[in-house]
């Protein structure tokens, strides 16, 4: 590789090379001078805002220099790299974990305050980047983190939306949504305006034969938009690998306006055609765990798989090897079925371009790919209708066509006996319109399929993919359970936690080693250690409460058991069976006499949940939720006993505050719905203890935790299909509680009730689809154990601290190992010491 500055200059180059700040006084000249500077502020107008972009721009000036020598380390090294290729990642902010990885948080608190800013006020400053949903987002999001922790070359791949997931507003109880402008100002990114490439949509195809008669295929016509490059610094935890995130961002290929139209006259539809080319990467879908097919969202998949692909062959064409070794040079993970296109596309650009014959090609594309399945839900399974796919992508219709054919004939040669069988593997849907089945296309044009957690894992092969293990066999399948990044989770959300821990294991070595956590079971009885990690539980508390008392007007006894439910709102994650329980609680409370309610333990409820903007079940949740809170928190009858809370907007930075407050946290999803569920290993990291059905990670946390350890309740996967029988076929009363739970409610005790029919109709009228009434009875009871529980203080602390010290499996860093071994055969590649 050929240096720009030659050898002679190299001197001077390098004596001028930034060195980046190592004290205190260091990071405040760099701050202050990009304050002046950079910002042009100074010491009369700046404020927490302006020092938060000082700040930034010190770090990330640190993080550039890591970050250039990475890539170029990854060049030179000519190793296997890592594609991870996710249309969402809920980063959250950047700021305080660069400072916890390059490990100069200290430093910079030091400087601050020789400045005058405290260092929580300046970190709060930053507007979370919120390109996800929920759980699949923020799983990317973690293995970008254990990637560079583990110095492995890898990129992550995604759109660069102007819009993430919106805020979300509480108004009179309901929510509303409200865009989320990010890039304001955002010194995470460098947009890199000479990486473009050039996307094709619509246009037909033609054949052609070239000079030895073979046939070829031409995609023409229709039109192009352009591709940008924006990179994003992903740093690693106490090492200089500073890994790539690249997120595209779409521009009206022919530069800022057509100049002939807008000479023309045609001013108007100039600027219009510019603004269809920018809304591809305008905005996120806010469903999560559902597809709606929609136009707009198959451009963006295409858009962001085509640039990806082509950014990641002319990375490997530079190489100049033979197109055979592309899989032993290139591994590339689908983050679920989003993806997708992402095969037919470098079938396309091998055959079509590249001139390698189908079968050649094929068997490259196959050995490349891995597929994440991540849910079983049939409304969140992508299908595409082949009309629509015709229309925007009419090549890859032809080759999807022609994988479909190819893998047939196999499937026939294999089980000529089975005719239905054709039918049902067939990646086309024989239905009107046909629809093209992704996921069948995932699988078949990767070399891996996992799932999340083992239940999961067992289940794919069971249900949806039943058919493929009997065609591939049982290898191609596998599991690799979920996993968090102890840095944010642990290190970052709860500091103080992470302090006492490497204060008993003589370090921090766990954040790099999680397992090391078991250690901690030697101190379970040790009086100094339970008083202070009850301590900080307290702390957190208070810490949340003091959030709550600013953002709903509502004081809440930071000694009351706090109980959190804080997720997306979905009917299977079971929000209305923890209200029910609520509501149940409440009309318990109201039975008792004044002393009776003096004995209980008192409770606060805490929700928080986006609901996706057209699901009227999750919205109609959410204001159930804020009635009954309404009403029970301005009851003179219950005072502490019980207060229910919703949290506006939760999102990542919120989480870093809820998580480390919580007592017991709610997994309560329908058995064998919740893929794997990642929060759940987030409240035990931070000495929480969960309520949970047997379903997702909840089954693996209570074989590594022990199940003392943990609130199970509700009926098992294997029993949920007969159960959906009984209700739509059999005689079934309803539990008497869960009576009277709906007759408070219909009776208007929480307002309107026809607001709420909808909800308890779902229930006693149509079948009860996610078996709220079954599991009913099993989760006020499983309540009741935990008030018990936690009346005997001394045994809930040894659970909470057993369970901490048990937590090691469900690292992000043991995840990311897994996948490295068993699905991309990589090896980290550790930093060049510097000579
Ligand atoms: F439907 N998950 C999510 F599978 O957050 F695509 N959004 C989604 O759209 C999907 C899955 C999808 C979640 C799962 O619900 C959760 O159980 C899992 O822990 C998480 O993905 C990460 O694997």
């Amino acid at each position: 590789v050929e240096a720009s500055i030659p050898e002679p200059q190299r001197a001077a180059w390098k004596k001028f090379t930034p060195k980046g700040f190592t004290t205190p006084e260091e990071f405040e000249k760099e701050c202050v001078r990009h304050i002046e500077t950079t910002l042009a502020r100074s010491l009369y107008n700046c404020d927490e805002f302006a020092t938060y972009a000082g700040t930034a721009l010190a770090f990330r000036d640190r993080l550039v220099l890591d970050w250039n020598k990475t890539q170029q380390n990854q060049t030179f090294a000519d190793q296997k790299r890592v594609y991870y290729l996710s249309l969402e990642f809920l980063m959250g902010r950047a700021l305080d974990n660069a400072m916890l990885n390059v490990g100069m948080k200290d430093v910079a608190a030091k400087g601050l305050s020789e400045l005058g800013f405290r260092m929580e006020d300046i970190v709060s400053q930053e507007h979370d980047a919120a390109l996800g949903n929920g759980g699949l987002g923020r799983l990317a999001a973690c293995f970008l983190d254990s990637l560079a922790s583990l110095n492995y070359p890898a990129w992550g791949y995604g759109l660069r939306y102007r819009y993430g997931i919106f805020k979300q507003e509480i108004v009179d109880g309901y929510q509303v949504e409200v865009p989320d402008y990010w890039l304001d100002f955002n010194p995470w990114e460098f947009a890199r305006h000479d990486i473009t490439v050039d996307i094709q949509f619509y246009g037909h195809v033609s054949k052609y034969q070239d000079d030895n008669g073979t046939s070829i295929s031409v995609w023409e016509g229709g039109e192009i938009v352009q591709a940008v490059a924006y990179d994003v610094p992903v740093p690693g935890y106490q090492t200089e690998n500073t890994n790539n995130l690249r997120l595209w961002a779409s521009k009206a290929a022919s530069g800022e306006f057509d100049f002939q139209k807008f000479n023309s006259g045609e001013y108007e539809s100039s600027v219009a055609d510019q603004q269809r080319a920018e809304t591809i990467s305008a905005v996120l879908y806010p469903n999560d765990n559902l597809e709606r097919g929609k136009e707009l969202r198959l451009k963006q998949q295409y858009f962001w798989c085509a640039a990806s692909l082509y950014d990641i062959v002319r990375r490997f064409k530079k190489t100049k090897r033979s197109w055979k070794d592309f899989p032993t040079q290139v591994a590339i993970q689908l983050n679920d079925t989003h993806p997708t296109l992402a095969i037919p596309e470098l079938q396309r650009i091998l055959v079509d371009q590249e001139g390698l014959d189908w079968e050649e090609a094929w068997s490259i594309v196959s050995k490349t790919f891995g597929y994440t399945n991540h849910t079983v839900l049939p409304e969140a399974l992508e299908k595409w209708s082949v009309p629509l796919f015709q229309h925007l992508l009419p090549r890859h219709l032809q080759i999807i066509y022609d994988i479909n054919l190819n893998f047939l004939h196999y499937v026939e040669r294999t089980f000529p006996k089975d005719r239905d069988m054709l039918s049902r593997v067939s990646i086309i849907e024989e239905s009107n319109p046909k629809m093209i089945r992704m996921a069948f296309l995932a699988l078949i044009g990767s070399h891996k399929v996992n799932g999340v957690a083992e239940l999961h894992s067992d289940l794919i092969k069971t249900t949806i993919f039943k058919d493929f293990v009997k065609v591939f066999g049982p290898d191609k399948f596998t599991n690799v359970t979920n996993g968090i990044t102890p840095r944010r989770w642990l290190h970052q959300a709860n500091p103080r936690l992470s302090e006492l821990i490497a204060s008993k294991l003589g370090g921090h070595e766990f954040l790099k080693d999680l397992t090391l956590l078991h250690k901690l079971e030697n101190y379970v009885d040790d009086k100094e250690f339970r008083k202070e990690f009850q301590e900080i539980k307290y702390a957190n508390k208070v810490r949340l409460a003091k959030h709550i008392k600013e953002a709903n007007g509502v004081s809440v006894n930071p000694s009351a058991l706090f109980d959190v439910q804080v997720k997306r709102i979905h009917e299977y994650k079971r929000q209305q069976l923890n209200i029910f329980g609520v509501i149940h609680r409440y009309l318990a409370i109201k039975a008792m006499s004044p002393e009776e309610r003096k004995k209980l333990v008192p409770r606060v409820s805490i929700f928080g949940g986006k609901a996706a903007p057209g699901y009227w079940m999750a919205k109609t949740v959410i204001h159930l939720i804020n009635q009954v809170g309404k009403v029970v928190n301005n009851d003179k009858d219950v005072g502490d006993a019980l207060k229910v809370i919703f949290l506006e907007d939760y999102n990542v930075s919120k989480a870093e505050i809820i998580t480390p407050a919580s007592d017991i946290s709610e997994h309560i999803s329908t058995a064998g719905t919740e893929a794997s569920g990642t929060s759940n290993m987030k409240f035990c990291l931070n000495g929480g203890l969960i309520i949970g059905t047997c379903d997702g990670a909840n089954i693996e946390i209570t074989r590594e935790i022990g199940e003392n350890n943990i609130f199970l309740f509700g009926n098992l996967a294997e029993d949920v299909e007969d159960l959906r029988h009984s209700h739509l076929y059999g005689t079934y009363t309803l539990d008497s509680s869960l009576q009277a739970v709906f007759d408070a409610i219909s009776d208007g005790m929480f307002g309107d009730a026809s607001h709420f029919s909808a909800l308890v109709n779902g229930i006693v009228e149509h079948g009860d689809y996610y078996l709220v009434s079954d599991d009913f009875a099993s989760y006020c009871k499983t309540q009741d154990l935990i008030d018990e529980a936690y009346k005997n203080q001394e045994e809930w602390w040894t659970k909470c601290i057993t369970t901490v010290a048990r937590m090691g499996f469900f690292s992000s860093d043991r995840c990311i190992d897994e996948y490295a071994e068993m699905i991309w055969n990589v090896e980290p590649l550790p930093p060049k010491q510097e000579q």
